[in-house]
């Protein structure tokens, strides 16, 4: 009797606001107390890649009402030597004819040292776009204070006796800190929205028919690559536990539906070693600088991995975008035969080669091999691979309308 008057009472008035207060406050601890190794349960399965308007037949330059409105600037950054002249002109010339020539987009170079006259008239005449350049103060290029330079030297001497790549190097640690925690703040980038990366010596052997930045903006994607390998441990051994310690701490910015599945194959344990190839990478600013990356970085900088050890921009970027991101915010870009040494890009479909002009030797193609992590990123979402023009037309439709047909139905 008793028991059925108060259950009534907790139907009417406060306490009803009282039982669904608890509801929520429930609910929202469940989805926020998600550890790093309790990951599955954020993972959404049986999705197909998602491209917004995914039905539509607008191409990607058009605006869809979707569109977030940023008023930025979008550009092409490259890091680069003087030295790195010849490199950097194969680099511009290949990217100017597979994309570049049909957007003029403005490409901006820093360097840690001024670029020399030569290096900037040659760019200059070789870039559709405005070009600028960006010399790096001496605080992003050098040791912060907590350092022991010591021990990061005898760090360094013992990475040359185990024959890591570029273990004896301090510049490549410098500028592996640099491209991990230091470019986004740089005042020039200020006005930025999305930047495109871009190394010397790099090749494009497929024509790029849609504006890819705009893609991203109208679709809401923050990063996008195109090859994805593993690691050499030696260079990150203690990258994943202080990685671990950071989100114990801070597990509200551990994002819903994130890619976590990526990065380790039992549930948090261990670092699976997968990263994004940053030497390719288009981004949001709003990223690095909003969503918790640089708290993240400041924590591994302070534990002075990057000179202790050999930590890479690529598996510090991968691991917090698969952590802070949404599953739908990352955007594959394939098909653009992009080769940066040793590894090749190259469609394995012959109509699709044919479709976008690519100038590259399918039996090379390294995207879709075994050791490949993009299968990876593919099979923990269950996304349609764009590997063909079928799949293209059916899944991503918007970037199915930019490519010219006439070449493949011809030949
Ligand atoms: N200005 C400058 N750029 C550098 C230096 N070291 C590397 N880079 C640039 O950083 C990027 C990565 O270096 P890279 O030698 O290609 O390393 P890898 O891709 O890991 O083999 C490239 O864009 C290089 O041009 C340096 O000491 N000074
Ligand atoms: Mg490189």
């Amino acid at each position: 009797m008793q028991f059925s008057i108060i259950f009534r009472r907790y139907l009417h008035g406060k306490y009803l606001r009282v039982v669904l207060l608890l509801l929520v406050i429930s609910v929202t601890t469940i989805f926020c107390s998600f550890k790093i190794g309790d990951t599955s349960l954020l993972v959404p399965k049986g999705n197909s890649y998602s491209e917004k308007g995914k039905n539509s037949v607008k191409t990607s330059a058009e605006p869809t009402s979707n569109s977030k409105l940023r008023t930025g600037q979008d550009i092409i950054l490259t890091l680069a030597r003087n030295s790195e002249l010849e490199d950097m002109k194969d680099s511009i010339i290949s990217f100017e004819r597979s994309f570049n020539s049909k957007f003029h987009y403005d490409w901006w170079f820093m360097n840690d040292e001024e670029f020399d006259q030569e290096f900037k008239s040659v760019v200059k005449s070789l870039v559709s776009g405005d070009v600028k350049f960006i010399k790096i103060p001496k605080e992003y290029w050098s040791y912060p204070e907590h350092i022991d330079q010591k021990k990061a030297a005898s760090s360094r001497n013992e990475y040359e006796k185990k024959k890591v790549m570029y273990g004896k190097s301090e510049s490549y640690r410098f500028m592996c800190r640099f491209n991990s925690g230091m470019f986004y703040k740089l005042p020039e980038l200020e006005g930025v929205d999305y930047y495109w990366r871009i190394e010397p010596a790099v090749r494009f052997d497929c024509d790029i028919t849609y504006d890819v930045f705009q893609y991203m903006r109208e679709n809401d994607k923050q990063y996008a690559f195109s090859m994805a390998l593993q690691e050499d441990i030696r260079t990150i051994p203690s990258l994943w536990d202080v990685t671990k310690e950071f989100f114990k701490d801070n597990p509200e910015l551990i994002a819903p539906g994130n890619s976590i599945d990526f990065v380790t194959d039992d549930r948090g344990v261990s670092y699976n070693l997968c990263h994004f190839w940053s030497n390719f990478e288009i981004a949001s600013l709003e990223f690095f600088r909003e969503s918790g990356y640089d708290e993240y970085f400041k924590f591994l900088d302070e534990r002075g991995g990057f000179f202790y050890e050999r930590w890479g921009d690529a598996p510090v970027h991968t691991i917090a975008v698969s952590v802070l991101l949404p599953a739908e915010k990352i955007h594959f870009v394939g098909n653009t035969g992009y080769f940066h040494n040793p590894n090749q890009d190259c469609p394995r479909n012959s109509e699709l080669r044919s479709s976008l002009k690519c100038r590259c030797d399918p039996s090379t193609d390294f995207t879709w091999h075994k050791w490949s992590c993009v299968n990876k990123f593919f099979e923990i979402h269950n996304y349609v691979r764009p590997d063909s023009l079928d799949n293209i037309k059916k899944y991503y439709p918007t970037i199915y309308e930019t490519i010219d047909l006439h070449e493949s139905k011809d030949t």
